[in-house]
C-alpha cells in the first residue's frame, strides 16, 4: 500500500539526516525531492504546487528546536501539512437518533461499491446495528444476487424488487425500514462506465426520493487522477458527504489519497484494503501520514493488539517502545502476538522500520525465523544485546539453524527499529502515540493542552523537563497541603 510514494520520502528522509541547520539549501533541496515524490505519486499538479508552497513557507520560517535535526524537523512539517491535506480530522459516519440512516453509495462501475456495501453492513452489525442492504443496481442482472449473496452470508437483510426503477426501489425500502425499526439502510445503486447524464440523474433521482443522510461516492484508489476527476463530476452533481476509496492495498502511488480531498473538499470515510468482508478501515489522516513517511503505523498495530492482549500490557509495551527500554525479549513477545493476529503483511507494514526493511513480500518463515533466533538468546541476550559477540552470535545461529549473517541481520533490524522509535520520540509525536491506550492518550492531551496554555513547546524537551518539573513541584505542594488540613481535621 502506497509503497512508492512512501519510498519517495523516506529518500527524502535519509538524504537530509544528519546535517546541522535548516538553510535555503537544504530546505530547496527537501522541497525538490518532495515535488519528485508528489508527481511520482501522481498527486494533482495543483495540489502537489499547492503542498510545496505551504511546506516552504512553514520550513524557512521556522527555527530548528533544540533536539531535533533540520531533516527531522522538515519531516515533521511534511507529516503536518499531509495530514492537513488528506483531513485534517478523520470523518466518521454521522448516525441518526430517530429513524434510519440512510446511506447511498454512488459510484463508476467496478469501483467496488457492492463490496463495500458489504463490508459496511458488516461493520455496523458488528456494532450492534440493524442494517438493510438494497439493491438498486438494476442495470446488471447478476448484481442484485451479488447483493443478495451478501446479504445471506452477512446475515443481513436485502431488499430488492423487480418492476419498478431504482429510485422507486429504494424509495419503498426506506419506507419498509422506517415501519421495520431498521437502524441503517445501505442503498447499493448501479456504475457505469463513464460519469454520464443517464448515471447521474438516476442517482439525483435516489437522493431526491429518499434524503439520504450520508451520501458516499466509492472510488477505485488504483485509478490515481480518474478517480479524482470523476469525485469531482459526481461531487459538482450531487452533494456527497464523503468518499471511500477502495483497492488502496494495490495502489502503489497513493495519488487519489493525497489529492481527493483538496480536489473536492469532501473528506475519505474509509479505505478499503482488501476484497474481504473485514478489510474496511476508518480513514485517519494522521495514521495515513505516519505510514507514508515510514513511521509505522504504531498507534494501529497497538490498537490491534489491544485485541489480543490486555489494555495495561499494550500500553507498557508501547512506553517501553517510545523510552528506549525497548528488548530484544520485548520485540519477541511482539512478533509472538502479531503472529497470532492474522496475516503478517497486514501487519508489518506497522512495526516502525519494517515496512522497510522487509520488502513488500513478507516471508511468513522469515518472522518465524526472527522468533527462533530471539529464543535461542539467554535471558541476559535478550535484554543487553551489546554483550552479543561473535561467539555467542555464532552459537545462537547454531541453536536456531541459521547463518551467522541471519543473526547480524535481526540484530541491525532491531537496532533500527529502536533508532526509529527514539527518533520519533524526539519529534514530537508524542502526543497521541506514547500512550496510545485511550484513557492514557486522554491524560497525555491534558497535559499537552496545559502546556500550550503555560506556552511550553512540546517539541523542545528542556522545556517539557522544566515544565515536568514545575507539576511535580505543584503536586508536591498539593500533597503537603492535603496532609496538613487532614492533621487539623484530626485534632
Ligand atoms: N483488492 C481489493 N479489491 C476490492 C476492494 N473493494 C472491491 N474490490 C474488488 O473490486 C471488484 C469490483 O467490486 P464490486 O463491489 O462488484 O464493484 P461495484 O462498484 O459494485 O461494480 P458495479 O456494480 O459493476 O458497478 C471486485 O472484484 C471486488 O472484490 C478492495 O478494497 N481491495
Ligand atoms: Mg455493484
Amino acid at each position: 500500500m502506497l509503497e512508492s510514494l512512501s519510498s519517495g520520502f523516506q529518500n527524502l528522509i535519509r538524504r537530509l539526516g544528519g546535517q546541522g541547520r535548516l538553510t535555503e539549501d537544504n530546505v530547496k533541496e527537501a522541497l525538490r525531492e518532495v515535488r519528485m515524490a508528489l508527481l511520482q505519486a501522481d498527486v494533482n499538479l495543483s495540489v502537489a504546487r499547492d503542498f510545496i508552497k505551504s511546506v516552504k513557507g512553514r520550513a524557512l520560517g521556522e527555527d530548528v528546536i533544540s533536539g531535533t535535526d533540520p531533516g527531522q524537523m522538515i519531516i515533521k512539517i511534511i507529516s503536518d501539512e499531509l495530514i492537513e491535506l488528506m483531513g485534517p480530522e478523520a470523518a466518521p459516519l454521522e448516525f441518526q437518533d430517530q429513524g434510519p440512516t440512510v446511506i447511498l453509495m454512488a459510484g463508476l462501475q467496478g469501483s467496488g461499491k457492492t463490496t463495500t456495501c458489504g463490508k459496511l453492513a458488516h461493520q455496523l452489525k458488528k456494532a450492534g446495528k440493524s442494517v438493510m442492504l438494497v439493491a438498486a443496481d438494476l442495470q446488471r442482472p447478476a448484481a442484485v444476487q451479488q447483493l443478495q449473496v451478501l446479504g445471506d452470508q452477512l446475515e443481513v437483510l436485502v431488499h430488492a424488487e423487480t418492476g419498478k426503477t431504482p429510485p422507486k426501489v429504494c424509495e419503498a425500502a426506506v419506507k419498509q425500514a422506517t415501519a421495520d425499526g431498521v437502524d441503517v439502510v445501505i442503498l447499493d445503486t448501479a456504475g457505469r462506465l463513464h460519469v454520464d447524464d443517464e448515471l447521474m440523474h438516476e442517482v439525483a433521482e435516489v437522493a431526491r426520493l429518499t434524503s439520504p443522510h450520508e451520501v458516499i461516492l466509492v472510488c477505485d484508489a488504483m485509478t490515481g487522477q480518474d478517480a479524482v476527476n470523476s469525485a469531482k463530476a459526481f461531487n459538482d452533481r450531487l452533494e456527497l458527504s464523503g468518499v471511500i476509496l477502495t483497492k488502496l492495498d494495490g495502489d502503489a502511488r497513493g495519488g487519489a489519497a493525497l489529492s481527493v480531498k483538496a480536489i473536492t473538499g469532501k473528506p475519505i470515510k474509509f479505505v478499503g484494503v482488501g476484497e474481504k468482508l473485514d478489510k474496511l478501515d476508518v480513514f485517519y489522516p494522521e495514521r495515513m501520514a505516519d505510514r507514508i513517511l515510514g513511521m509505522g503505523d504504531v498507534v494501529s498495530l497497538v490498537e490491534k493488539a489491544q485485541e489480543v492482549i490486555d489494555e495495561e500490557e499494550a500500553q507498557a509495551q508501547a512506553e517501553k517502545m517510545f523510552l528506549g527500554s525497548f528488548t530484544l525479549q520485548d520485540f519477541l513477545e511482539l512478533l509472538q502476538k502479531v503472529r497470532s493476529m492474522g496475516p503478517i503483511k497486514d501487519l508489518m507494514g506497522m512495526i516502525p522500520g519494517m515496512s522497510q526493511m522487509q520488502g513488500l513480500d513478507v516471508d511468513e518463515k522469515e518472522f518465524d525465523r526472527n522468533q527462533a533466533i530471539i529464543q535461542s538468546m539467554t535471558i541476559k541476550e535478550r535484554s543487553h544485546p551489546e554483550i552479543l559477540n561473535v561467539s555467542r552470535r555464532k552459537r545462537i545461529g547454531r541453536g536456531s539453524g541459521v547463518s551467522l549473517e541471519q543473526v547480524n541481520g535481526l540484530l541491525r533490524n532491531f537496532k533500527m527499529m529502536k533508532k526509529q522509535m527514539q527518533s520519533m520520540k524526539k519529534m514530537g509525536f508524542l502526543g497521541n502515540m506514547l500512550d496510545p491506550t485511550r484513557s492514557v492518550r486522554k491524560e497525555k492531551q491534558k497535559e499537552l493542552d496545559r502546556m500550550q496554555k503555560m506556552g511550553v513547546n512540546p517539541m523542545d524537551l528542556q522545556q517539557v523537563k522544566a515544565f515536568k518539573q514545575h507539576v511535580q513541584r505543584e503536586k508536591a505542594r498539593k500533597a503537603r497541603k492535603e496532609k496538613a488540613r487532614q492533621k487539623r481535621k484530626k485534632r
